[in-house]
């Protein structure tokens, strides 16, 4: 089978699903040619920002004057602490009541920044808040599941570009980190090893798939990539939760993170849009040798800051299908420069 030419389908290890690959549509590798507009100039302080230190959210809470990174429960949280458990059955017809809360994390005071841009020793307080709201929800009785993400940018549904994150936190595992937890565990139970450690040791040796590496990250175009510009971050050690996290690599996945973000602008030079977000060990208290910490980037985009791919037609009604191949997609990320284009000089 030739990859670049004969059109195939990808197996996505983590989920069991597969996704079409048509790379004879796309001959050409892209050529590169961006319209290089500069950088849109954003205020540093928003006065109608509900993220800005000092500003009032709705409902009147007032933000405090904070000068690193700020985290506040959800003004409207999708599910709720007082939530009790409850089943519901009535043949067909099937519900359970959702237990959990929301929180809003501020990566930074400044609105103008984003994590590509934010200086290293930023990014790192920002791992290591992911950390320690991590640990501090996952302690909490009712949370089994802590789901640490980013959505960013207005393509994406974002409302806000001041830099934050959020976090789901909740009884239940949700479908997707429980389908990747067991699809670990049934390869776990059969081979005794990791599957991501074993995938990642494959992709190192292939090399045609990463984006980036420094010692302790890998950033890669996963095989069975369904977005254009899909990625992970996977730690080269086997860990099952980012608080496994050692003080340098900690230095490291900040590294790994801005570099991916500053690149991603480079793309198309923009703000890059995406979601990401971090899979890792139920807090349940259970053991979960099989789980391997990573980090997903689902950005939309296809051609240029305004050309997205859209998830339609056949791929809603069959599945998924790409004409660039991960390969090319992982050239092109990987040739980027590692400097952000507003600070280059070209
Ligand atoms: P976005 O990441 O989609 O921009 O959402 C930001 C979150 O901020 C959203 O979940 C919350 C919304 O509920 N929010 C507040 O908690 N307080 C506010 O005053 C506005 C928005
Ligand atoms: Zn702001």
């Amino acid at each position: 089978m030739n990859f670049n030419e004969d059109p195939h389908r990808r197996l996505n290890i983590l989920t069991g699903e597969w996704v079409k690959v048509s790379p004879h549509r796309t001959k050409r590798p892209w050529n590169g040619q961006v319209e290089k507009l500069p950088l849109e100039k954003m205020p540093e302080y928003d006065p109608g920002c509900y993220l800005c230190p000092g500003n009032e959210r709705s409902g009147g809470v007032k933000n405090p004057d904070y000068k690193e990174t700020f985290v506040f429960n959800n003004d409207f949280m999708a599910i709720l602490p007082e939530t009790e458990p409850d089943t519901y059955d009535n043949g067909l017809l099937q519900a359970k009541t959702e237990q959990g809360l929301c929180r809003v994390i501020c990566f930074s005071p400044r609105h103008d920044l984003t994590l590509a841009l934010m200086e290293p020793s930023d990014v790192q307080r920002v791992v290591k808040l992911w950390i320690s709201q991590y640990q501090e929800l996952g302690a909490m009785d009712f949370i089994n599941h802590v789901q640490i993400f980013e959505n960013r940018g207005a393509v994406m549904g974002c409302s806000n570009p001041h830099p934050h994150g959020q976090i789901w936190a909740e009884r239940e595992v949700p479908d997707l980190p429980a389908k990747e937890l067991e699809n670990q565990k049934t390869y776990y139970d059969k081979n005794g090893s990791c599957l991501l450690c074993d995938y990642l040791e494959q992709e190192l040796s292939d090399g045609s798939r990463i984006v980036y590496e420094n010692e302790g990250f890998a950033v890669l175009v996963p095989f069975w990539a369904v977005w254009p510009y899909e990625t992970m971050i996977l730690p080269k050690r086997h860990m099952e939760s980012i608080d496994q996290l050692t003080d340098k690599e900690v230095i490291e996945l900040a590294d790994a993170v801005k570099t991916l973000g500053i690149k991603y602008d480079n793309l198309f030079h923009t703000r890059f849009p995406y979601s990401m977000g971090i899979h890792q060990r139920p807090t349940d208290g259970g053991e979960y040798p099989e789980a391997h910490f990573h980090f997903h980037y689902y950005p939309p985009l296809l051609r240029s800051a305004t050309v997205k791919k859209f998830m339609v037609g056949y791929e809603m009604l069959a599945m998924p299908q790409r004409d660039i191949s991960a390969e090319t997609a992982a050239k092109t990320l990987r040739e980027l420069s590692n400097i952000h284009f507003s600070e280059s000089e070209e």
